[in-house]
């Protein structure tokens, strides 16, 4: 017999930002208790869930969730008491259904996916499984046909935009393994890189500070210069660009995006979506860029779908504010042939069934899955435990440095050994 969720409560906590967040606890009746908490993005996607923030200026700068926790507390904890924990749909579809909104604003997304997420926890205890064999089971319950696996991480090395107080426009310059590799040697030359990397930038004298993630915040001359400069210290190592590791970027573009322009300190003039497309297939031509995330504005659907015709047969085009892990962006993506990957992050949806639903239909579709942490994040590692039970093909879960950032990855490490274990 399966146990039931007795108990929901939450408090708030701090993000790796200094941001508050909510964690939420679960006990069942069986006395087993779980805890969890949700990230926090910086650059937002406008169709992301509503993250609900007090914006009372006398508390944390208007940052606090004292609301959000009230509403685990007092109306979404209450609402899933007695429900079976192994019963994921009928526990998200009761947070939703209690929520009522398109887009999760009467209660906020994250007190939601902080119970949903909390319960998933729940009901990996109470089957005595690793959580990501539980969430295999939810994944297959949905239609997923991957069995567990550990993913291809995607290193962020530098960042701009607004995660980085360097100058460049660009947030996220990737480092990709070969996905080849057994994740334990991918970490090994993330981490190497990474160190050549930030030695490198010193020497050059372009003052590095961290950014959001843990990736290096360097002043450069172009985003372009950033490109060169991972490619100079990958040169210094014993992997080859191309056959051990390859680049990818996270344009992430509204933050330069103003008045149907594009401005980049690559150009003197501002560019239009064709230029920008342009200056892609350069960049391309040069670094060989496995992933290109977010390349264009979250509603240039047009230029997305041009991107799409004229480059995904050389790289994957994955679409995170365009898609904001949301089933009908999704669904419009497909159809209109506008991207060929997926970034999946569970509170840009809500709920972890919706979460899985979209991964679904990705899959569906052919598409390639990378399953992402946030910019502000806590030591909560249920996102690489996700990212194994779906499946994924990629995790990116930022620099291999700053607690947040490394206890995803060090995850994946346990997760690994454990798989490998099985097979012996
Ligand atoms: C992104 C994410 C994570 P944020 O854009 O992919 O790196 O950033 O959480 O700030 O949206
Ligand atoms: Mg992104």
């Amino acid at each position: 017999m399966s146990s039931k969720i007795s108990k929901v409560w939450a408090r708030q906590i701090l993000d790796s930002r200094g941001i508050p967040t909510v964690e939420a606890a679960c006990q069942l009746d069986t006395g087993e208790i779980s805890v969890a908490s949700v990230p926090s993005g910086t650059s937002t996607g406008t169709h992301e869930a509503l993250e609900l923030r007090d914006n009372d200026p006398q508390n944390y700068l208007g940052k606090s969730v004292y609301k959000a926790v009230s509403n685990v507390n007092e109306i979404l904890g209450p609402g899933v008491w007695g429900l079976d924990v192994e019963d994921q749909e009928k526990v998200d579809k009761r947070l939703i259904e209690l929520d009522g909104t398109e887009n999760k604003s009467k209660y906020g997304a994250n007190a939601i996916l902080s119970v949903s997420v909390v319960s998933v926890k729940a009901a990996s205890l109470a089957t005595r499984q690793p959580l990501y064999l539980w969430i295999n089971t939810l994944a297959k319950r949905v239609g997923i046909k991957e069995e567990v696996k550990v993913p291809t991480p995607v290193f962020v090395m530098i960042e701009g935009g607004l995660h980085g107080a360097g100058n460049l426009d660009f947030q996220e310059f990737h480092i990709i393994p070969a996905s080849s590799k057994k994740y334990s040697e991918s970490l090994k030359i993330g981490v190497e890189i990474f160190l050549v990397l930030g030695t490198d930038l010193e020497r050059r004298g372009a003052i590095h500070s961290f950014g959001q993630e843990g990736g290096y915040a360097p002043n450069l001359f172009t985003n372009a210069d950033a490109l060169e400069v991972l490619y100079d210290s990958i040169k210094q190592t014993s992997y080859q660009v191309g056959r051990d590791v390859f680049f990818g970027l996270d344009v992430a573009p509204s933050v330069f995006y103003k008045g149907g322009e594009y401005t980049i300190r690559d150009k003197s003039a501002p560019l239009s979506d064709d230029a920008l497309l342009e200056y892609y297939k350069y960049v391309n031509s040069q670094y060989h860029l496995a992933l290109l995330e977010d390349p264009f504005h979250e509603d240039a659907w047009d230029s997305w779908k041009k991107i799409f015709a004229e480059m995904s047969d050389q790289l994957t085009i994955v679409g995170d504010d365009l898609l904001t892990t949301n089933a009908q962006r999704l669904e419009k993506a497909v159809s209109e042939k506008a991207c060929n990957g997926i970034l999946v992050k569970p509170n840009q949806a809500g709920t972890v069934t919706e979460t899985l639903k979209v991964i679904k239909m990705a899959r569906d579709a052919n598409w390639k899955i990378n399953t992402s942490h946030r910019g502000g994040e806590t030591n909560d590692w249920f996102i690489a435990d996700f990212a194994c039970g779906i499946g994924s093909d990629y995790a990116k879960f930022g620099a291999p440095s700053r607690g947040e950032r490394v206890v995803k990855y060090n995850r994946l490490l346990s997760i690994e050994a454990e798989l490998l274990q099985k097979k012996q």
